[in-house]
């Protein structure tokens, strides 16, 4: 072909009219509050350069992070001349915690926010609309972004899920891959089950034997381990640059066999127990006797405590069958007043309500809806994990081969169709802070089999947290579920591909 036709048909083919764009219809999950789309399109493949009031310096690791991800997915760099085409990040006053506006028309990407939260979830909305411009065949679609104007907010402020890395140990890299996901579907906490009596995970000065003895196994006798503080604060600041707040979990008074197995003088008997690699649950107590109880309690929460930037400390409370009613209200109610002591805020499993709750205390529906209902009766909220719907640890179905069943198996379906402020009558929305899908690791070792377990359910999770309950409906959601199968299997993340969804690999 002659240079003079080459040159021809690269005009021809550049000018060609493109199909009107459909920003309503792009596949974003959460689905955002409101779209006007504009039906032109934003080139991908030209220059452009990157803009933020220079002053305003909170912007800068902001926009580092948007030109990390841009280049990444489209191949393209920012251009330091002036270029036709740019992105400009514009702090707006008035706008909610998280709230933005992300506004594309052929020339301008304007993100803005009031918060530097509210920016970082706009920019994860960008990010989607960039991968699934990706997801297209380029021989046949060029890249562009739909024009239009996003205007989005979340529904519920706490959008969490949570990781038991007690009966399995999961290393520092496992949860900054997880983070970088959960960020990705503007999931906002990530509460860690720290101890249990399989195994103790954080390091904690004052008590080294916990991580020492109590550190040195999990479920079927593996050799388990756990964090050094430096490693937690790497863990907590790897979160915040997502946007995301660790809620530590110690679980008291029940739970506790690690530390039991670790130190004799926590024991009534003081007589440690061996190490236990089991999934019996109910049998560990802490000794209500002992006054070197109540210091271990202390020091511990302090510790943790100092090294967690966020509102909330979690204090477990659940399953203690092994321990005096008497006893318990003991135990919560000197784990609250230390929790608050050491300025955060008490969230515990929802048997807490046994007890009076501290006026801020959060509990944590799991199963039991009297327990729940007793706390609201308190005048205390509720954080949403209700077993039978939201535990990422139950089977999809019979066949899954990782996962238990007690709560029933929990379809994708299933996972999604549900709202936390109808589930239970008597609990409503201002009962509520948010909701959270908590994977319990009894069955699982690695990150492909949490993988499995977390996705693609985590992504209704995320959605129940941030949509309104009237803009979900589950034949969208599965249509738009196929886009984020893609998307996963791009970033080689091991989900499930439910037979109720038709992937399109
Ligand atoms: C119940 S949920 C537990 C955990 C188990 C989980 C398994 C809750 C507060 N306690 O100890 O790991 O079931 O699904």
């Amino acid at each position: 072909m002659s240079k003079i036709s080459l040159v021809f048909l690269i005009v021809i083919f550049s000018c060609k009219q493109l199909p009107e764009s459909h920003l309503e219809q792009q596949a974003l999950l959460p689905i955002v509050k409101n779209v006007v789309p504009t039906g032109k399109h934003f080139n991908l493949n030209r220059p452009l350069t990157l803009s933020f009031e220079e002053k305003d310096r909170l912007l800068q690791p902001l926009t580092a992070v948007l030109k990390e991800g841009w280049e990444k997915i489209t191949g393209n760099k920012f251009s330091e001349k002036w270029a036709m085409q740019r992105i400009e990040f514009k702090r707006t006053e008035g706008l909610a915690q998280e709230e933005y506006i992300l506004s594309i028309d052929q020339r301008t990407i304007l993100l803005e926010a009031t918060t530097n939260e509210g920016f970082f979830r706009a920019i994860k909305t960008l990010e989607q609309l960039l991968l699934l411009g990706a997801n297209q065949d380029k021989s046949t679609t060029p890249f562009t972004l739909p024009t239009g104007v996003i205007k989005d907010r979340p529904r519920f402020a706490y959008r969490g899920t949570m990781l038991d890395v007690s009966r399995h140990f999961f290393s520092v890299e496992d949860l900054k891959r997880h983070i970088d996901l959960l960020a990705l579907y503007k999931i906002n906490f990530l509460h860690l089950h720290l101890s249990d009596d399989q195994g103790w995970r954080i390091e904690i000065k004052q008590w080294p034997k916990l991580t020492e003895i109590g550190g040195s196994t999990e479920v079927g006798g593996g050799e388990g381990g756990f964090y050094t503080q430096e490693e937690f604060k790497e863990i907590v600041g790897y979160a915040a640059k997502h946007f995301i707040t660790i809620v530590p979990e110690i679980d008291l008074p029940g739970h506790t066999n690690a530390a039991l197995a670790s130190y004799p003088a926590l024991n009534c008997d003081g007589v440690a127990p061996p190490l236990y690699t089991g999934t019996e649950v109910g049998f560990s107590s802490l000794c209500v006797d002992k006054k070197i109880t109540f210091k271990f309690i202390k020091e511990v929460i302090a510790e943790i405590t100092a090294i967690t930037p966020g509102p909330y400390f979690h204090i477990g409370g659940d399953e203690s069958h092994s321990t005096k009613k008497k006893d318990y209200n003991t135990f919560i109610d000197f784990a609250q007043e230390i929790v608050n002591a050491n300025g955060k805020v008490t969230i515990g499993w929802d048997e807490i309500q046994s007890t009076e709750l501290f006026p801020k205390t959060v509990a944590h529906f799991w199963s039991n809806a009297k327990n729940a209902k007793n706390a609201i009766a308190q005048g205390n909220k509720l954080l949403m994990s209700p077993a039978s719907r939201a535990y990422l640890d139950m089977k999809y179905n019979d066949s899954t081969a990782l996962g238990l069943n007690w709560a029933g198996n929990i379809s994708v379906k299933h996972a999604y169709t549900w709202d936390p402020a109808t589930l239970v009558d008597g609990i409503v929305e201002e009962d509520i802070i948010g909701i959270e899908a908590p994977l319990w690791s009894e069955t699982i070792e690695d990150y492909d089999d949490l993988a499995y377990l977390a996705f693609p359910r985590l992504l209704g999770y995320a959605e129940i947290g941030w949509a309104n309950a009237d803009q979900r409906q589950w034949e969208n959601y599965q249509a738009r579920l196929i886009q984020h199968g893609k998307i996963l299997k791009s970033k080689g993340v091991n989900f499930y591909r439910s037979t109720q969804v038709l992937w399109d690999e």
